[in-house]
């Protein structure tokens, strides 16, 4: 779905590599199988270690949205929907249990964050393993990663290779400071953090795009020589 730039954000041509400084320097060590943990309060843990394997799978056009203010429109994802991974597999095979409406999610490269369940399951909400019709390479999360096109570029977990279904009580940690990871970050709302308001993030993070485009793209490139 491609639809008007939201609140506070601006075209981006380039489709960085991109995420907390500290991120930049670190890659998954499993590139090709895409192997997916879950755990937490369910009946029978799952280690699968072809996660979408038998699943019907979809092509999805959306727009990226950064917290940082910069967008991306129009890129082709390739995957399974969340939902459909979380009834054909997770419910029948992992048996969550009824309160567990938080999911931790966790990259193999130690990022985490959470997202409801309720936000995970709407229809757009992708186990995304190709991007413009090519495998996913690296810089953009191989094998594996969340596309959450409603919801900031940090729900967007790279290198998904955890989900934990908590009870919300629980809570879950985050990557970074609290105030900047808001539970459900939609975009539509300019829910870029917590406390601290969107509008005023806009323009705090807005300096910080260049250089951690820039430094993720030259670990990036070290990273392949
Ligand atoms: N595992 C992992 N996932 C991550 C990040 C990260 O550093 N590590 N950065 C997040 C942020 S802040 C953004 S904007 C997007 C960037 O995705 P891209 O590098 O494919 O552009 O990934 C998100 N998911
Ligand atoms: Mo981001």
């Amino acid at each position: 779905m491609v639809t008007p730039l939201p609140p506070g954000q601006r075209d981006s041509k380039t489709f960085y590599r991109f995420g907390l400084t500290h991120f930049a320097d670190r890659f998954p060590a499993e590139t090709a199988v895409a192997k997916l943990r879950v755990t937490g309060a369910v009946k029978n843990e799952l280690h699968l270690v072809d996660a979408l394997q038998g699943l019907p799978r979809v092509e999805q056009t959306s727009d990226f949205h950064c917290v940082t203010t910069w967008s991306v429109r129009g890129l082709r994802w390739g995957g399974v929907r969340f939902a459909d991974f979380y009834s054909r597999v997770i419910v029948p095979e992992a048996e969550p249990a009824g309160g567990a409406s938080l999911v931790a999610l966790r990259g193999q490269d130690g990022a985490h964050t959470g997202m409801l369940l309720e936000d995970l399951l709407a229809p757009d909400v992708l186990l995304a393993d190709t991007l413009d019709g090519e495998p996913l390479p690296v810089s953009h999360g191989a094998p594996l990663r969340l596309v959450a096109p409603a919801h900031y570029g940090y729900k967007s977990v790279k290198y998904l290779s955890w989900l934990e279904f908590r009870q919300p009580a629980a809570g879950y940690r985050v990557s970074g400071f609290r105030f900047m990871d808001h539970p459900r970050a939609r975009v539509a709302r300019e829910e870029r953090g917590r406390i601290v308001p969107g509008l005023l993030l806009r323009y705090l993070y807005r300096p910080l795009v260049r250089g951690t485009a820039t430094r993720f793209a030259r670990a990036a490139a070290r990273h392949e020589d």
